[in-house]
């Protein structure tokens, strides 16, 4: 993969800040990188997401970028440049971008299986979605259990805008679906490392195929061109599921009898018990349960006067959206209903909701507790497992602030 110290020429020729800065070069490019060049323990962003905003991330390795709490701004969108990254293999080289309509898809398990280029694709048909893209194990950092993995707080999350052909007007073009499909599997387009088992390094994941309904071929994020970090040429979209789902590099879809034998599927992702071994009879990571949590104020900037504060943040619903946030700052004794603020766009998207309050000088423990469309309301425990998955317990996620 090409990490600072393999940096192709390419990436040289293309002269970017972020480039220079991925190579550590980073007093060449000016004021904002040598001072994140100063910050000892910041690690560089890695060549492939060079192009990103290194204020807002935390490099928790060249695969694994994490937003900054402090980051999430009021406006629902995330921006592309502040969005995390993960990546369970090194993303494929660059070059597949260089003739994105040429990239081709196969669609198997419908009457007439064939492979579509992203040309064709783009001739049946184009839906735009708000979706919260969240890792199942964003919140593991919670887990005093210190389960293995990146140990995500907030910031494996965002809400982002897709836009590309669904999937259902495809299957439809193809004869519909063929006998059977239980299942809705997408396959990743990485190369995969030589001398290992294909199916223990894969990225293939399977979805309930009701998620059919939803589910976009998406090229295009933000308003831009599908960028190579979030799975450019092109990228299966399950709005309401777990991030691991969303198929970047997306070269198979396929409507199947049974879920994918690939490791990823059939051991990883699993809710699996404390102390137990992942096994495939366990739930998978699939749906996204209720969420939210409060993004300011937040203690990092030291103490707050006394007096008003706006305290905000974001809520979602997998796939049900949001009916309502309620806020606490004495650590959950007393709730009050916040105001949800911003467009709604749509029951896939976070909602940001905020609650004006008069905080006096002490320690106040801030917590918000969120309520989907269906009455489900925000866990105060996380659930326990063995990955550290599906942390959306609102106590884990309140913050402390000192007032003085
Ligand atoms: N092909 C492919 N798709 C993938 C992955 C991957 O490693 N390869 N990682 C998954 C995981 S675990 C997550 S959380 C999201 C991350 O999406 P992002 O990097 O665009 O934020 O992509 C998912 N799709
Ligand atoms: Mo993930």
């Amino acid at each position: 993969m090409t990490d600072s110290t393999t940096l192709p020429r390419r990436h040289l020729l293309a002269g970017s800040a972020a480039a220079l800065g991925a190579l550590g070069l980073a007093g060449w490019a000016g004021g904002a990188r040598a001072q994140q060049a100063a910050a000892p323990a910041a690690k560089p962003l890695p060549a492939y997401a060079g192009w990103k905003s290194p204020d807002a991330l935390i490099v928790h390795s060249s695969s694994t970028l994490e937003t900054r709490r402090a980051a999430f701004g009021t406006s629902v969108i995330t921006p592309s440049n502040q969005l995390y990254v993960r990546n369970n293999l090194p993303a494929p080289d660059a070059a597949i971008l260089d003739n994105r309509e040429a990239w081709s898809v196969a669609i198997e398990g419908v009457k007439s299986p064939r492979s579509l280029t992203l040309a064709e694709l783009k001739t049946l048909g184009v839906e735009t979605v708000a979706t919260v893209l969240q890792c199942s194990g964003n919140g593991r950092g919670f887990f005093p259990s210190k389960p293995s993995g990146t140990p995500w707080q907030v910031g494996a999350a965002g809400c982002v805008v897709w836009s590309g052909v669904p999937l259902r007007n495809v299957v439809a073009a193809l004869g519909g679906l063929a006998d059977g499909a239980a299942y809705l599997t997408g396959t990743g387009g990485e190369k995969l490392p030589e001398g290992v088992d294909p199916l223990s390094v894969l990225v293939e994941r399977s979805v309930p195929v009701k998620a059919l309904d939803d589910a976009l071929l998406a090229w295009e994020m933000n308003g831009e061109p599908l960028s190579l970090a979030h799975g450019g040429p092109l990228r299966l979209v399950v709005p309401g599921y777990q991030g691991v789902n969303n198929i970047k590099y997306v070269k198979r879809v396929a409507f199947t009898g049974a879920q994918s034998q690939a490791r990823i599927m059939s051991h990883g992702y699993r809710m699996s018990p404390p102390g137990s071994k992942a096994s495939p009879d366990q739930p998978s990571v699939w749906e996204m349960g209720v969420k939210s949590w409060i993004n300011g104020p937040l203690p990092d900037k030291g103490a707050l006067k006394p007096g008003p504060v706006q305290v905000h943040g974001v809520a979602f619903g997998g796939t049900r959206g949001i009916k309502g946030v309620e806020v606490s700052v004495d650590g959950g004794k007393t709730w009050q209903a916040a105001k949800l603020i911003g467009p709604d766009l749509g029951p896939f998207a976070w909602r940001q909701f905020v609650l004006p309050v008069r905080l006096e000088a002490g320690t106040h423990v801030l917590a918000s507790r969120a309520t989907d469309t269906a009455g489900h309301v925000q866990a105060e425990q996380r659930e326990e497992n063995l990955g550290g998955y599906n942390n959306a317990s609102w106590r884990d996620h309140a913050v402390t602030v000192a007032v003085a």
